[in-house]
């Protein structure tokens, strides 16, 4: 007992607070000692796993596929995998969700936040390009996100914070067990 891996991973729009969570709880699993956490975060991802790779429907399917696998080797040693790309493709993340529960636990974290809210945000300045039309294939723009219809935990930045937010994942791993 408690020495199953888990893999938290979160799913959401560009700008959600994907990232700002995942960090959140890392540090909070860290604290706490035991299992080592491993955080794969979208953009590290990109840049050292997938920089090949662009933003069709098949090349991100690839990278949340080599997310997945990574995150599942992680759960079969009995580690903590914090993932936080947007993965915008039901299909794929159920693919994601078989792999990893044959090794241990999977928590599906939907980062609710709005498209209005994330855009009107814009911290990077990204969904003002894609309104342009200088980045094509923009999630939420004109490129597709497939809300998750029961994730385990789903939360709206609007009324939390990171903080917060990162507690109730917390809250959650317990009441499953995981910790
Ligand atoms: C969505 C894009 C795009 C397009 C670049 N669509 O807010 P960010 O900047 O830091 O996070 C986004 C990140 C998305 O990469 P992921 O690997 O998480 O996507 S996926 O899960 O779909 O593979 C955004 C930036 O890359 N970005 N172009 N066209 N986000």
């Amino acid at each position: 007992r408690h020495k199953q891996g888990v893999t938290v991973f979160f799913t959401g729009l560009s700008g959600a607070g994907k990232s700002t969570i995942a960090n959140a709880l890392m540090v909070k699993l860290l604290e706490m000692g035991g299992r080592p956490v491993t955080l794969l975060d979208g953009d590290l991802v990109r840049k050292h796993l997938s920089s090949e790779l662009g933003f069709s429907k098949e090349h991100r399917n690839i990278n949340i596929l080599r997310i997945g696998y990574v995150a599942s080797e992680i759960t079969k040693n009995g580690g903590f995998a914090i993932c936080a790309p947007i993965a915008p493709y039901k299909q794929t993340r159920r693919e994601v969700r078989e792999m990893i529960e044959e090794q241990g636990g999977f928590v599906e974290v939907h980062v609710a936040t709005s498209l209005e809210e994330c855009e009107r945000r814009d911290r990077k300045g990204l969904y003002a390009l894609a309104r342009e039309g200088k980045i094509k294939e923009f999630t939420g723009i004109s490129d597709p996100y497939e809300a998750p219809e029961t994730p385990e935990l789903y939360i709206d930045t609007v009324d939390c914070t990171p903080d917060e937010a990162a507690q109730r994942v917390l809250l959650k791993l317990e009441s499953m067990g995981f910790i």
